[in-house]
């Protein structure tokens, strides 16, 4: 019996199956029809797959060496829906990344140092690059350490996360604010297409479980609503059914010493916690003055982290509007932790036999 070469690891606060490009068909058609076989979507279980049956658990990082000059890694993701037959690549996943040095230096793809490692990751989605540092004493990678981040339990060792500032526009409608679906909203990409909403504008305090909010229908449908009119306006390749972005942020009052607290719809079921460019999207609504999260936030003293409050705990990052440009956001930084879990040979479900 043969499978595919192919590693289960966390990244953040996501988990999900960590391949090579090499191990995968070069047509993206094929290789997202092998990909719902191998993660056992459609179905709300993925009973059948290597899928956790949430978005945060279905998740594939693809990875190869990079030909361009300022990377050594290219690193495509892609978002398995659970329970529709749907790959989507429209955005990419910061938590993942995490687990991508890490997966590219177990492969033999670049050479280890001994103490730490600084890989250097093209995110093919978005285009955008990040420096990533793991530990590697002895030239070996370890997942053992001290660093703790909300939504994990235990602590593992750190990958430094440093992002290259975007480069695209980070108010794709140049509007700081604008109405969608009747609600004020700073529609805003730092590296995650977000519609950054205020929670009470929809009704709700911002302190809801995911699960409270989405078990209100109401809420749910103005959130789909407001996606369906923002797609659009962020100038978003493809349908708004057939991708996972934008995702919508509920913000409100910080409630924990943070600077901002967040509900995060991504786009169908609710963040635990935040995503890595998705809570860098938000830290750059914070900062930018006139923006529906800028009012309502306590920004953190200078040369502190921004904490972004969220339903398990808080994100920490750094990141300002870059000097003298009030719409560019300067370098972000953040501290992740991976781990690999399995490593081994994945062994899809068949094709389904053709119809006759
Ligand atoms: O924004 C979930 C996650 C993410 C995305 C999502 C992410 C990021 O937490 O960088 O990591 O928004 O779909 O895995």
């Amino acid at each position: 019996m043969t499978g595919i070469p192919c590693a289960l690891m966390r990244g953040g606060t996501s988990k999900g199956a960590m391949l090579l490009a090499s191990d995968l068909p070069a047509d993206p058609e094929a290789r997202d029809d092998l990909l719902l076989r191998i993660m056992g979507s459609p179905d709300p279980r993925e009973i059948d797959g290597l899928g956790g049956a949430h978005p945060l658990t279905s998740k594939v990082g693809v990875v190869s060496l990079s030909a361009r000059p300022d990377a050594d890694i290219d690193y495509l993701f892609l978002q398995v829906v659970p329970d529709q037959p749907i790959v989507s690549t429209s955005q990419t996943c910061g938590n993942i990344l995490a687990a991508t040095a890490p997966f590219a230096l177990e492969r033999g793809l670049l050479p280890i140092m001994d103490g730490a490692t600084t890989v250097r990751v093209h995110m093919v989605n978005t285009g955008a690059v990040a420096a990533l540092t793991v530990r590697t004493p002895g030239g070996e990678v370890t997942y053992e350490g001290d660093a703790e981040i909300s939504g994990v339990p235990g602590s593992a060792a750190p990958v430094e996360v440093a992002l290259d500032p975007p480069s695209g526009a980070l108010l794709p409608t140049g509007h700081v604010v604008d109405e969608v679906a009747g609600v004020a909203a700073t529609l805003v990409d730092a590296g995650m297409a977000s519609v950054v909403v205020r929670a009470a504008d929809l009704g709700i305090v911002g302190d809801e479980s995911p699960a409270e909010l989405e078990a209100n229908e109401a809420l749910v449908a103005k959130v789909a609503q407001i996606r369906a009119e923002a797609f659009p306006l962020m100038g978003i390749a493809g349908t708004p059914e057939t991708t996972t972005t934008p995702k919508i942020v509920l913000v409100s009052a910080p409630a924990e010493g943070g600077a901002i607290r967040t509900r995060s719809f991504i786009p169908y079921r609710v963040h635990e916690a935040i995503g890595v460019v998705g809570a860098a999207s938000v830290a750059a609504a914070v900062r930018l003055p006139g923006s529906v999260a800028h009012e309502l936030a306590v920004q953190p003293e200078p040369g502190a982290p921004l904490r972004v409050e969220h339903p398990t705990g808080f994100f920490d990052l750094h990141v300002d509007l870059a000097d003298g440009d009030e719409l560019a956001v300067g370098p972000a930084r953040v501290v992740r932790t991976a781990r690999m879990i399995m490593d081994g040979f994945v062994h899809p479900r068949p094709p389904a036999p053709p119809a006759s």
